[in-house]
């Protein structure tokens, strides 16, 4: 969705390394087999200096990642946590994007990745709007994607693994041959999932609904930021499986991502949903409020650089 940024360095098997030279061989055992588990995380500038938001939680989901897909990283939660902000004070970023990848490096051949090395990187770059320059404020079109959300008895949702974004990438690629924003991915049964890389809401009758972890979707950190704020607000928040038919009479829709923060969905399949809401801008105004380190009720999710 958008071409890379280079810059300095990045963090390597608990070393700073030369961009350029942050390479890996063609039999490494990820390329060929998806085993890689990654995060993305965010940092803001704020008033009082850079602050990585929701840093621990995303390292922690990191290492759940790795641990469910038999990868006992060789680095511990602390050591990830100093190795990110390290690497975004080297690059001298006041805002990025960051990317943790752990991934089983060169040694191994066929399916098993027991045998191959664990190798962890950390790269930042600055990443603006994820879904266009006009998708926060005026918010984008979607369609319900013929490809199904990955099965939770195949490659899980909940391990954010390389493996499961092919099944993003052919939904995200198909959405925007039809002309749509993005894709939103009905599970095996058939209820509503997430976007190829967002969780998604519905605001009705004042209401706000997402779908339960249970649906097979990634535990997003901003949807879990997202629920804690409408909660803070007096909204009622609930937890509840979906289907298409929701999306279309729902007031408002809205997907929620690192990337992608907090965007308004502005038709399903070619039905108007309308402009952005008022419940869904109150939320992104407060998300970025919380994430600008402009509330201090939320500053226990900021990690200042
Ligand atoms: N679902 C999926 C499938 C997903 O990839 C993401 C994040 C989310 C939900 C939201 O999770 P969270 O970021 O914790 O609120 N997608 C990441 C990757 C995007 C990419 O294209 O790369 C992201 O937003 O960083």
């Amino acid at each position: 969705m958008a071409d890379i940024v280079e810059a300095k360095y990045i963090w390597k098997n608990g070393t700073l390394i030369p961009w350029a030279e942050a390479t890996t061989h063609v039999l490494s055992h990820a390329l060929h087999y998806g085993t890689a588990v990654f995060e993305g995380i965010r940092c803001y500038q704020t008033e009082t200096g850079s602050a990585v938001f929701r840093l621990r939680d995303h390292m922690k989901r990191f290492l759940s990642s790795a641990r469910m897909i038999n990868m006992e990283l060789p680095y511990r939660h602390e050591e990830l946590v100093e190795a990110a902000l390290e690497t975004i004070r080297s690059n001298g970023f006041a805002s990025c994007y960051i990317r943790p990848i752990a991934y089983r490096g060169y040694g191994a051949v066929g399916v098993n990745p027991r045998s191959a090395p664990i190798d962890v990187a950390i790269a930042v770059w600055p990443w603006d709007a994820y879904l266009g320059d006009t998708a926060l404020a005026e918010g984008i079109a979607v369609g319900i994607s013929s490809w199904r959300q990955r099965s939770v008895n195949a490659t899980p949702g909940a391990i954010k693994s390389s493996a499961s974004y092919l099944n993003s990438g052919l939904a995200n690629m198909e959405a925007q041959d039809h002309g749509y924003g993005e894709a939103v991915l009905l599970n095996e049964l058939g209820y509503v999932a997430e976007g190829s890389g967002e969780n998604i809401f519905t605001v009705r009758d004042g209401i706000v609904a997402t779908p339960p972890l249970s649906d097979g979707i990634l535990a997003g950190l901003t949807r879990d930021s997202v629920m804690q704020i409408a909660r803070d607000l007096g909204y009622t928040v609930l937890e509840k499986s979906l289907v298409r038919t929701d999306l279309y009479q729902a007031d408002e829709v809205f997907f929620t991502g690192t990337a992608a923060e907090l965007t308004p969905i502005n038709s399903v399949d070619h039905r108007a949903i309308g402009k952005p809401g008022p419940i869904t801008l109150k939320l992104q105004g407060r998300f970025f409020a919380a994430a600008t380190g402009r509330l201090s009720e939320y500053a226990e999710w900021l990690d200042v650089v």
